[in-house]
């Protein structure tokens, strides 16, 4: 294992909420995600970088050790299983809710419901704890066309303001969880590289307590 600290992180609303924090443990990015195409980011630490890659992607580079640590959306955690992580710390960052959506002017469904999603794991644990039948379809993105194009009666995706799912004559139905992001950590790294995993933590914790 490597000297170098590793932070596995997601461009967009991820990375730039994470930034205060990572600035409270006095971790700088040399190079702005959105302006470079590097995918590994040098800091004003030598041995601290920081991988960009997709949101979803997070947790399997720190379960195999890629990255000692990194943020994820308790979305993707559910989605992922979490194996091979530790999950030491909520970061209260990029809050929304998992729901299930459907047609603002639902009509009642013959046989099994099919439901739409790019969470295929939650959504069968989802409706088998509400025991109904249901026919899931594996989606990568674009959720909310599923239903008014005849694929799908329902989905399930995150949502925030509600204003994707309205504009296009969705409404939320039943809750499913609340989301936040999480820290997350290799278990084998949490052992090897444990003061500077520790003290990145308790940073993270006082910048999250001082909101
Ligand atoms: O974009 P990419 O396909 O690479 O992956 P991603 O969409 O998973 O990444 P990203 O960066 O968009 O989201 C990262 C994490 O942010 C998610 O895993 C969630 O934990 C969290 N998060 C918080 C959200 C939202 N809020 C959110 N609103 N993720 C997605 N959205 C979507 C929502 O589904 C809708 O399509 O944003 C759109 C706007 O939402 P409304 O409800 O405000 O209209
Ligand atoms: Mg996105």
């Amino acid at each position: 294992m490597s000297n170098t600290l590793t932070i596995a992180l997601s461009k967009g609303r991820i990375f730039k909420e994470t930034l205060p924090l990572l600035a409270h443990a006095d971790i700088h990015p040399v190079d702005d995600p959105d302006k470079s195409r590097k995918l590994i980011l040098d800091t004003n630490h030598d041995d601290i970088k920081l991988v960009i890659i997709r949101a979803t992607d997070v947790p399997t580079y720190v379960q195999y050790g890629a990255a000692d640590v990194g943020v994820a959306g308790k979305d993707v955690l559910m989605e992922h299983g979490g194996e091979g992580l530790y999950e030491p710390l909520d970061l209260k960052i990029a809050r929304c809710r998992l729901m299930t959506a459907g047609p603002v002017d639902d009509q009642p469904v013959n046989g099994r419901l099919r439901v739409a999603t790019k969470f295929v794991n939650t959504t069968r644990r989802y409706y088998a704890e509400q025991g109904v039948q249901v026919e899931v379809i594996k989606l990568y993105g674009s959720m909310e066309l599923a239903p008014l194009v005849g694929l799908a009666d329902r989905i399930v995706d995150v949502v925030d303001t509600g204003n994707t799912l309205k504009a296009n004559g969705l409404i939320p139905m039943e809750h499913i969880a609340d989301i936040s992001s999480r820290l997350v950590v290799n278990k084998a790294a949490m052992k090897m590289k444990h003061q500077r995993i520790k003290s990145l933590i308790d940073r993270f914790a006082e910048a999250v307590k001082n909101g």
